[in-house]
């Protein structure tokens, strides 16, 4: 008999490449989805990633724990995967409430429909290198101290303690990947390497001139969305349930990821690329670079993707997608 697995989250970027993962590896795959009054727009990665006939559409919202204690009861889960959250950093200042209701309580909600409903499945928490914030150390890893930086960051926090203590207090099979920033052609535009790469491919075609960004100097450690779910799944294979840093160990910054994007279009980003106060946050996380040494030591993980290929992955999509 083939898996089961359940997504929260299925309608993000990493629902989608993780729904086609685990597709692909023979799971049966339940895709939980909020209500909408555009389920059309709602489930378009899933469309163009071509999995959409494929996944079973649940409905349940992590602020409402009768509908996950049903979603639960009826699937009845091998493994679950808790991809849901309010998860752009720079609306959690605008929504303090809302990013803390579900990107914070809503792992409260889905823990204990597992608790109840399917004590012996398997759960995987999105944690966010996020927590580390203002870093404590220069490279990142496990044993690094936490010091979240914004909303979004301090309600990450309480999901991936919630999920040690569900662990330790009920004996639950539950994991916590720290994932670093991952990025895909299926990336929400808001956030900044899709910000710039649809902005490369509207100037390449004529349909723009200028990009308007925030902080260029900010570092991040980017991979590819497509090897960093392949983290998640093989976090749930251990026998034990841990917690491991995904990332790639490189950092680069804002502004050295668009002179990137920018060449992979034939184009100088200097002549493009607008410093704008709006995009600047209340409080920044100036640096983060992580070690996966542990994952790659207990299975094997590494990236795959340098972030000149998916950069330039990310443009041609953008490109194709503005007609190019
Ligand atoms: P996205 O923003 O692309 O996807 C978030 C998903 O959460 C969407 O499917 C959204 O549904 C769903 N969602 C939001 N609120 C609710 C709710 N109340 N009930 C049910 N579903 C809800 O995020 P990513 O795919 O990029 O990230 C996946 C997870 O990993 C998130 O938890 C994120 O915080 C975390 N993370 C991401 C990293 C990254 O670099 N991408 C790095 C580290 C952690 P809808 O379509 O209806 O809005
Ligand atoms: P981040 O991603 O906050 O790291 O969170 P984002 O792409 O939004 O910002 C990265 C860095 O770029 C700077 N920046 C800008 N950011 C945006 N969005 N727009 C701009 O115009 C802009 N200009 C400069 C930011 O200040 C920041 O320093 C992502 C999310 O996926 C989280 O859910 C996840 O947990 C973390 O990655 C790891």
């Amino acid at each position: 008999m083939s898996r089961k697995a359940l997504i929260t989250g299925v309608t993000g970027q990493d629902g989608a490449y993780l729904a086609e993962l685990l597709l692909n590896k023979g799971y049966e795959v339940y895709g939980m989805v909020r209500r909408s009054a555009s389920p059309e727009a709602m489930l378009e990665r899933l469309r163009w990633i071509g999995v959409i006939d494929r996944v079973n559409i649940v409905l349940g919202d992590l602020l409402d724990l009768s509908s996950l204690i049903r979603v639960v009861r009826d699937v009845q889960p091998d493994e679950i995967y808790n991809l849901a959250a309010q998860s752009f950093v720079g609306a959690s200042w605008d929504q303090p409430h809302l990013t803390g209701s579900v990107t914070a309580l809503g792992v409260t909600n889905i823990l204990e429909a597992v608790r109840i409903e399917a004590p012996k499945a398997r759960f995987y928490q999105a944690s966010s290198s996020e927590m580390y914030g203002r870093v404590q150390e220069p490279i990142q890893s496990e044993t690094t101290p936490f010091y979240p930086r914004s909303p979004y960051a301090v309600a990450k926090m309480y999901g991936h303690w919630l999920t040690v203590n569900y662990r330790e207090s009920y004996g639950l099979h539950a994991s916590c990947g720290i994932l670093f920033n991952h990025e895909s052609p299926l990336r929400g535009l808001e956030f900044v390497t899709r910000k710039v790469t649809d902005a490369v491919a509207q100037i390449k075609l004529g349909k723009a001139d200028k990009v308007e960004l925030g902080n260029l100097d900010a570092k991040r450690d980017w991979g590819h969305a497509r090897d960093y779910v392949d983290a998640m799944w093989r976090i749930l294979q251990q026998d034990t349930p841990d917690d491991y840093v995904i990332a790639t160990g490189r950092t680069v910054t804002v502004r050295e990821m668009c002179d990137i994007a920018f060449k992979a279009a034939g184009l100088n980003y200097e002549d493009h690329v607008v410093v704008s106060e709006k995009f600047f946050r209340p409080a920044e996380v100036d640096i983060l670079l992580g070690d996966p040494a542990k994952a790659k030591n207990a299975f094997g993980w590494e990236p795959t993707t340098t972030l000149e290929q998916m950069m330039t992955e990310m443009v041609q999509a953008d490109l194709k997608r503005h007609g190019g």
